[in-house]
């Protein structure tokens, strides 16, 4: 795993050498404290160049060791780096690609470092629920302005080598081979006589950094994340500790969140969201095919969104609408957009100039899917009338353009066979905003092709989206699970709590949003449409009648300026109307309201998230239980240092999560508390979701 070519006139080179990301796991620390002590003994080496290869420094710590204490303290990564920067000969980083967590932290702890102008870094610990456990709290304040190193330790944010808020940190910046330039930076010093440069030995000046700490507790304090609490810390040591005892605080303070439940939540997230992309059937050989004119029919709110995220990711669009004014308002809307990217300077003219250029308006459908390589249709959610759109489309397209639908609960294989080509047919459910919103399910129909399908999943990639491989069934992953969550929030409502009380306590939970204010931010009527098919198709399971009498008023919710609450612009307001509304209901019912609490209104509308997601889960909808997870953390707000619902139901026990559907059961409505038989065989057996 090490190359190391004979002395480079007293250079000796060391190269981490662990694909893929060059992670800092075991084998790479025994290599580089056997590596380094061979330096320091060898009398021909005069200085070391640190590099990785294939073209990355290094990502950091091997996260999968985290799950084990023992691992980590094992040769502890912390005391490698330290040895490294206390060696008598000077030691430069070669920082190529990423220097990443402790892949940064070990670049810290080289005398000099050169970086290639693409490389990038961060300490994207936080991320991960832990804090830089290996001296980046310590050395980086000491090698970068104070601010920035807290920017970087609380915010996890990779900053591109060249970028001037770095300023102290590199030695050089090289258009070229950052490796070719550490090895003649090395061979510079070593002809000038210039040996190791610490920057434990260097002192942070208390003025600007105290006040900059001060500010960042403020924002960021009290945080539901414990290392969050725990890195400012450990930067207040910076400052005011030497740095012998700071760098023994921060290993302390690692241990500690490491073994969190926040941090498991994280880096379950992590793996999770790379796990997503493994999809049977799909290979690196499964042809994709190219795209870069897509047509997105309907231009309504989904419609602009989806063109937009399409405008942003460099395709060519083209948005139809049969009824001319709708797309006028549409592309109006898409300029309006993009006009005030400008004004805020999210974005420069000339880029919003280049985006504009490459969209299209039309009314005519068959043109329009005549030109394009992918079209995706956002028409109004009817299965007829998305099916005569699809025969327009299918009729009217090349051979091998693949046809989209954004249909958030439609049989995908019914819309499939409205055309001549099934296995070209593919569901992209995209979420609202479509341009902000990161998850797409990309609907595997029974005829989708493999090739179909890996070019929608290339296609939600280059969006810079995550793209979730769903089955067919109405409302998919998310909407199906998310059907249960919103019957036990109006449930709740029936019974005792009032909007307020069912919001809060989930949003104190952490959710982004309550269920009540989400709905109405979606529109209350769409939920009406849905909740009036599912009456007639499953009599059997009632909903409460209040989002109904609701919508009867009239009260779609935000865009009607009331809902669940009153709205003053998007501030939600508590509406004593709807108390009234509500607590006339419970009585019409002949019910006698109750006071319920937080922990109640969490579990009943989390733990039906999780029942449904194991029949999800069984009924094979969705590939693994961590996929549900990336569907409730990229597309429903989910708190991400809960991990999502299925791994948040194995961090209380499934054993738990039974028990306490088995007493929903005995309560309102308690027929919905049948346990899924997936979940309640993991909890018979005391497994847990995979
Ligand atoms: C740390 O350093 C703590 C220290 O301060 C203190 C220690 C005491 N470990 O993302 P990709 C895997 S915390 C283990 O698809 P890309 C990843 O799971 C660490 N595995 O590639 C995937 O595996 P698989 C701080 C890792 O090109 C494969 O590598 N560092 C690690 O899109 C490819 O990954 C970070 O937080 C790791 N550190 O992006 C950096 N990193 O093929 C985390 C990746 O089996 N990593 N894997 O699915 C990243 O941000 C991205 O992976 C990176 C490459 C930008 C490097």
């Amino acid at each position: 795993m090490t190359e190391v070519p004979p002395n480079l006139s007293g250079i000796k080179l060391i190269v981490i050498d662990n694909p893929p990301v060059n992670s800092l796991g075991l084998e790479v620390r025994r290599m580089l404290t056997r590596e380094f002590a061979s330096a320091e003994e060898d009398p021909a080496v005069k200085a070391v160049v640190l590099a990785g290869a294939g073209g990355k420094f290094s990502a950091g710590a091997d996260i999968r060791e985290f799950t084990d204490a023992k691992a980590v303290s094992q040769l502890y990564l912390g005391e490698v780096i330290d040895k490294i920067e206390s060696l008598s000969k000077p030691v430069v980083a070669a920082v190529d690609g990423v220097a990443l967590g402790g892949g940064l932290e070990l670049a810290l702890g080289c005398h000099f470092r050169v970086a290639g102008r693409t490389a990038r870094v961060a300490l994207p610990e936080i991320t991960l629920g832990v804090l830089p456990g290996a001296g980046g709290t310590q050395r980086l304040p000491r090698a970068i302005e104070f601010a920035m190193a807290i920017e970087m330790a609380t915010g996890g944010q990779m900053i591109g080598a060249g970028d001037k808020r770095l300023q102290g940190l590199f030695d050089e910046i090289t258009e070229g081979d950052p490796r070719r330039a550490a090895i003649l930076f090395a061979a510079k010093i070593i002809a000038d006589g210039i040996g190791p440069r610490r920057l434990s030995e260097k002192a942070i000046p208390a003025e600007p950094a105290e006040a900059a700490l001060q500010a960042a507790r403020e924002r960021l304090l009290p945080n539901p994340v414990p290392a969050m609490a725990a890195v400012l810390e450990c930067l207040d040591d910076a400052i005011h500790r030497d740095f012998r005892t700071g760098l023994a605080n921060e290993r302390t303070r690692f241990g500690q969140v490491v073994g969190t439940p926040e941090a498991r939540a994280l880096q379950h997230a992590f793996f999770a969201e790379r796990e997503v992309s493994k999809v049977p059937g799909i290979t690196p050989e499964t042809p994709v095919l190219p795209v870069e004119a897509i047509a997105v029919i309907g231009a309504g709110t989904m419609g602009r969104g989806i063109s937009i995220a399409a405008l942003d990711a460099g395709f060519a669009v083209t948005l139809v609408d049969v009824e001319a004014a709708a797309l006028e308002r549409a592309l109006g809307a898409i300029e309006s957009h993009y006009r005030t990217m400008v004004e805020r300077k999210r974005l420069s003219e000339a880029d919003a100039d280049e985006r504009r250029k490459r969209l299209t308006g039309s009314v005519d459908l068959s043109a329009a899917a005549r030109e394009a390589d992918l079209v995706i249709e956002a028409v109004f959610e009817d299965l007829k009338v998305k099916q005569e759109v699809l025969a327009k489309l299918d009729a009217a397209a090349g051979p091998n353009t693949i046809l989209a639908t954004n249909t958030s609960t439609l049989d995908v294989d019914a819309l499939a066979v409205a055309t001549s080509r099934p296995g070209q047919v593919v569901g992209m459910h995209f979420f609202s905003p479509a341009n902000i919103m990161r998850l797409v399910e990309v609907v595997r129909g029974r005829a989708t092709s493999d090739s179909t399908l890996a070019t929608a999943l290339k296609v939600v990639s280059r969006l810079r989206k995550v793209g979730v491989v769903a089955g067919v069934c109405d409302g998919f992953i998310g909407n199906r699970m998310l059907e249960e969550y919103l019957r036990q929030a109006y449930f709740l409502l029936d019974e005792g709590a009032l909007p307020h009380e069912v919001d809060g306590a989930l949003e104190r939970w952490g959710m982004a949003m309550g269920p009540l204010r989400m709905m109405d931010l979606a529109g209350n009527d769409i939920g009406w449409a849905i909740r009036k098919r599912r009456k007639v198709e499953q009599p059997d399971r009632p909903y409460s009648a209040i989002p109904d009498l609701i919508c009867e008023r009239g009260r779609f919710g935000q865009k009607t300026g009331a809902g669940f609450y009153r709205y003053d612009g998007r501030k939600a307001i508590p509406d004593p109307e709807v108390d009234a509304l509500v607590a006339e209901h419970s009585a019409s019912l002949g019910f006698k309201r109750r006071e319920i609490d937080a922990e109640e209104i969490v579990q009943r509308c989390i733990y039906a998230l999780v029942n449904e997601g194991a029949s999800v889960l069984a009924d094979g909808i969705a590939l693994r239980a961590s996929d549900i997870d990336v569907v409730y953390l990229a597309g429903y707000g989910f708190p991400r240092y809960r991990g999502g619902p299925m791994h948040y139901a194995n961090e209380v026990g499934l054993g738990r999560v039974v028990a306490a559907m088995q007493r929903f059961q005995q309560g309102y409505q308690g027929k919905f508390w049948e346990p899924s038989p997936l979940l309640a065989e993991l909890a018979r057996s005391g497994g847990r979701f995979k």
